[in-house]
């Protein structure tokens, strides 16, 4: 908090902590743009460490902004918002929230100069350097530092999405990626009239960093959010919200596509437009066959595009609710969509009927419907044989207190785990520490299967698997092997819930899920190895497991986390590392000249 404190101070002056140009990748600009804005860069970090003082800092930020003149330009910076008759300050990108969309074409390279973010569901092949979760794959950027990201859009074409990841700050930093198909190719469905972002979010009352920090200090639950967002406005169930209600305006006989993102912090929701039928037309940058449905479940991280074609006459609310996990936010968000035309408009606008906040049949059968397009433009390559197997289970736990004196359950502290290990953040990121095999900072021995076995799904399990192990554990898999992870949720504390895992670097294949314990002989019969669809997040049902597979093709250091952010916070993460191939082109990317110091 403190260094997100000074850096708003810079914000505050004017300082730019983040540009953004599209260059298209091959052209001769780029490595000639970039390179100057290198040498830039270096000297007025240099300035900076030098301490120069004030004057100086604005004078070199004057030069480093003409030379960046054509690029989007933004700022990190602390604006005051008011909602639910409350106001705070928030962090924000140029004041808005959420933050602004950036568009790029299939194969285009962004350059990124910013400030404490990174990029969901972007591959960015053999390229962590530019991932950005902070003690994963670099130290935080230091106030007044800044860092040059390259993000590579190699395969992934649809919604992605960046986001901050230092402690909970993405809840207000973050905004729509939009990867549209590349120059010369389409859409594999007829061009939508217009498109609109539909970006779910949370809004805390409270300071959210103090809030976590303070739930982390006290060993209990967060508090919940006050609100769920879509772009930015609660909508029209909330006090004080109604003038600012999120309205889309419609022709009749018009398809438009909603790129829907949900970055929620702690749940996953159901979403609906009233009296219109939705088609999933993509998940998470890869498209999907198309499901016809009235609602969608999407997990906090994931993204879906869908296609709703206007055929209605007035005006019509979309609304968000949560699917219950074990504490949750039971409050309802709103848009309109509103028709043109001549009519008169009702009292209230129609209000879509959302699946019961536990129907688990609802997410269940959705779920079912997911498949890979599995075209000839857009093929599925899911691995039909496996190289390396991990069996994870997922679980939330108790570390003991002193004196009991936590907040949670019993007065211990809650914490979460994968196979048992709560992850223990390091004092230096693992990808440096990789890449310069500096020693403790992690083991390589993350375990491939639980460390005991028990029912995992019964409904008391014994107090026995409480206690989590704090460790650094990461996993190493070779460059090129195929992988199948089967993770599997817990009773442990009759806390089973619904836990959305992600993991960076990679799009993977989701084979199949199912309920109860994983049976490692009948279960896999039942894979989808034809046309599983392609996604980064994956909803792990409630006491139940869910499959993933994917080839090991990109070398770095991956984070894979549970999306619910209590959960990551409490331990529930790890970390992957694949190994660098034989040749150059199969290798991690050298560092980037600068990187910021832990
Ligand atoms: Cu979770």
């Amino acid at each position: 908090m403190e260094m997100m404190k000074m850096s708003l101070k810079l914000a505050f002056l004017g300082f730019l902590v983040l540009n953004v140009f599209v260059v298209p990748s091959m052209a001769q600009t780029l490595r000639t743009v970039h390179w100057v804005m290198l040498q830039i860069q270096k000297l007025y970090l240099k300035f900076l460490i030098c301490n120069l003082n004030l004057f100086y800092k604005l004078i070199l930020q004057y030069i480093f902004s003409i030379i960046t003149a054509h690029a989007l330009r933004t700022k990190l910076e602390e604006t005051n918002y008011t909602r639910l008759c409350s106001s705070k300050n928030i962090l924000t990108v140029n004041g808005s929230f959420p933050g602004p969309t950036l568009h790029v074409h299939k194969g285009e390279k962004l350059i990124v100069n910013v400030q404490n973010q990174g990029k969901h569901g972007v591959k960015q092949p053999r390229n962590p350097w530019s991932d950005g979760p902070e003690y994963i794959t670099q130290c935080p950027i230091q106030p007044g530092a800044n860092f040059s990201y390259e993000i590579i859009f190699s395969t992934e074409e649809g919604t992605l999405w960046w986001h901050a990841h230092s402690d909970w700050s993405r809840a207000t930093v973050h905004g729509p990626i939009i990867v549209y198909p590349a120059n010369g190719t389409t859409y594999p469905y007829s061009n939508p009239s217009e498109e609109f972002p539909i970006v779910l979010a949370s809004w805390f009352k409270g300071d959210v960093m103090e809030l976590i920090q303070s739930a982390l200090e006290s060993g209990g639950e967060p508090n919940q959010s006050d609100a769920f967002t879509i772009n930015g406005q609660p909508g029209d169930l909330y006090n004080c919200s109604k003038p600012g209600t999120f309205r889309i305006l419609v022709d009749y006989g018009k398809t438009y596509l909603l790129r829907i993102i949900n970055s929620i912090m702690n749940e996953e929701m159901f979403f609906m437009v009233a009296q219109h039928n939705l088609t999933v037309v993509g998940m998470d940058g890869a498209y999907i066959k198309p499901i016809n449905t009235d609602y969608i479940m999407i997990t906090p991280g994931q993204t879906m595009d869908v296609l709703v074609t206007a055929n209605q006459t007035s005006e019509y609310y979309m609304a968000a609710r949560a699917y219950a996990g074990l504490t949750y936010d039971n409050t309802t968000t709103t848009a309109i969509v509103q028709y043109n035309g001549n009519y008169t408009a009702p009292s209230t606008p129609a209000f879509p009927i959302l699946p019961n906040y536990t129907d688990i049949d609802a997410v269940t059968n959705f779920t079912r419907q997911m498949k890979a397009l599995n075209s000839k433009e857009h093929p599925v390559d899911v691995p039909q044989t496996v190289d390396t197997k991990l069996y994870i289970t997922i679980s939330v736990n108790t570390l003991p207190c002193v004196n009991s004196s936590c907040d949670g359950p019993n007065g211990d502290r809650l914490a979460a785990s994968l196979n048992n290990i709560s992850f223990v953040t390091p004092e230096v990121d693992v990808l440096l520490a990789y890449h310069n095999q500096l020693q403790g900072i992690f083991t390589k021995d993350f375990p491939s299967q639980p460390p005991y076995f028990f029912d995992f799904t019964a409904n008391n399990v014994s107090d026995d698997y409480l206690t989590p192990l704090n460790a650094t554990k990461v996993k190493v898999v070779e460059f090129n092997s195929t992988v199948e992870m089967v993770f599997q949720t817990t009773n442990v504390m009759n806390a089973a819930e619904n836990h959305p895992m992600h993991l960076h670097g990679y799009s993977f294949y989701f084979v199949g899920f199912g309920f109860g314990n994983f049976n490692n002989e009948t279960d896999p019969t039942g894979y989808n190895l034809v046309d599983p669809p392609e996604v980064n997040t994956v909803g792990v049902p409630a006491n139940g497991w869910a499959a993933i597979r994917f080839r090991a093709d990109n070398p770095g250091v991956w984070f894979m986390h549970c999306h619910l952010e209590r959960h990551s916070s409490w331990g529930m993460d790890t970390v992957l590392i694949v190994k660098n191939g034989t040749t150059n082109e199969t290798s991690m990317l050298d560092p980037p000249a600068y990187l910021n110091p832990c």
